[in-house]
């Protein structure tokens, strides 16, 4: 099959990439590479062909995207925080961007779209775990942005029987996050103060968890949704359903390197949530999924990785 991966040089999307050509695919990667990286991706591949192009430009998208059978949609600008500095242009992308892949698929009859939403679409809800029918809460215009985009994808897949499926990611973490900015993914920030012996800082108390979920691990469920004929329009969490605090973490990565960390406390990030945890029967149900990669065994792939 022939796939587009929007953001396909990412994080994300870089194990994607690497995972569809594997299974013998053939990939389009659309990129912008405002965080994405040319090395992040597989040297040489016959199968693989990469767009330097922003999906704000819907010609440049339309014209190189013909004949193919799906389109994963990761572009976005994955900051938060950025969404709440700069709104107008984080708005630009994170919803009239899928606009845009949405209108590609329809032009080109692209069959099926998968969607990379968010677990931050809940908000601040507690009341764990988070199952796909809670009422959504978004409380940042990133959050806002991912649930219009949700809304959209169930339009276009009412309207013009687009087989969408839309995946709501808790935290993703794995080889080539980028830790360098203070609201990179945390397990990146841990494993880079530790590979540099440099010092961590704790926001909060530590106890504060999170649904953590290894990246190929996640990619395998996109590839599935990708490739296989999976049952159109449905919204999915994507985690794992275990939560791990961050002094857990902490201790792990701790006994993997060998190294005590010089950790601080400091008052919690404001808007901060204190507990986040996928309820993901209807991911195990339609994907046959078993977490796979533990925290111990992902935080050694990462610490491995060259
Ligand atoms: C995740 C997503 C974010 C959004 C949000 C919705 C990631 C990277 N971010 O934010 O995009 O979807 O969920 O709720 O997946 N921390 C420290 N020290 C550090 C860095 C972080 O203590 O140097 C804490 C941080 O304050 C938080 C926890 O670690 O309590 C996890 O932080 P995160 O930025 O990895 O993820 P999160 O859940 O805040």
């Amino acid at each position: 099959m022939h796939i587009i991966i929007t953001g396909g040089a990412g994080f994300i999307g870089s194990h994607l990439t690497e995972m569809l050509l594997d299974q013998g695919h053939s990939v389009t990667v659309i990129d912008n590479f405002s965080t994405g990286k040319r090395s992040n991706l597989p040297g040489s591949s016959n199968h693989l062909t990469v767009h330097e192009l922003d999906i704000c430009n819907f010609e440049g998208v339309l014209n190189h995207t013909k004949g193919a059978d799906a389109i994963v949609h990761l572009a976005a600008i994955a900051s938060v925080q950025a969404s709440v500095e700069a709104p107008r242009e984080t708005h630009a992308i994170n919803l009239d961007g899928t606009i845009n892949m949405l209108e590609v698929a329809r032009i080109h009859d692209i069959s099926t779209f998968v969607f990379a939403s968010s677990a931050a679409i809940y908000g601040n809800n507690q009341q764990l775990p988070l199952k796909e029918d809670t009422p959504p809460a978004p409380l940042t215009p990133y959050a806002v942005d991912k649930l219009g985009s949700e809304y959209y994808i169930d339009f276009y897949c009412r309207q013009f029987k687009l087989k969408t499926t839309t995946f709501r990611f808790f935290n993703v973490y794995g080889p080539r996050q980028d830790p360098s900015s203070p609201y990179s993914g945390v397990i990146s920030i841990l494993m880079d103060r530790a590979q540099n012996k440099r010092p961590f800082t704790v926001f909060g108390d530590g106890l504060q968890s999170r649904d953590f979920i290894f990246v190929k691990d996640l990619v395998e469920i996109l590839c599935k949704a990708a490739t296989q004929q999976a049952p159109s329009g449905n919204t999915i969490n994507l985690g794992n359903g275990i939560q791990t605090t961050l002094l857990e973490l902490l201790s792990t990565v701790e006994s993997l390197s060998n190294h005590k960390l010089d950790t601080s406390f400091e008052e919690p990030r404001p808007g901060d949530i204190k507990h986040s945890c996928a309820d993901n029967t209807r991911l195990r149900q339609l994907f046959s999924y078993t977490p796979k990669t533990n925290i111990a065994e992902g935080l050694k792939q990462i610490w491995d990785y060259e």
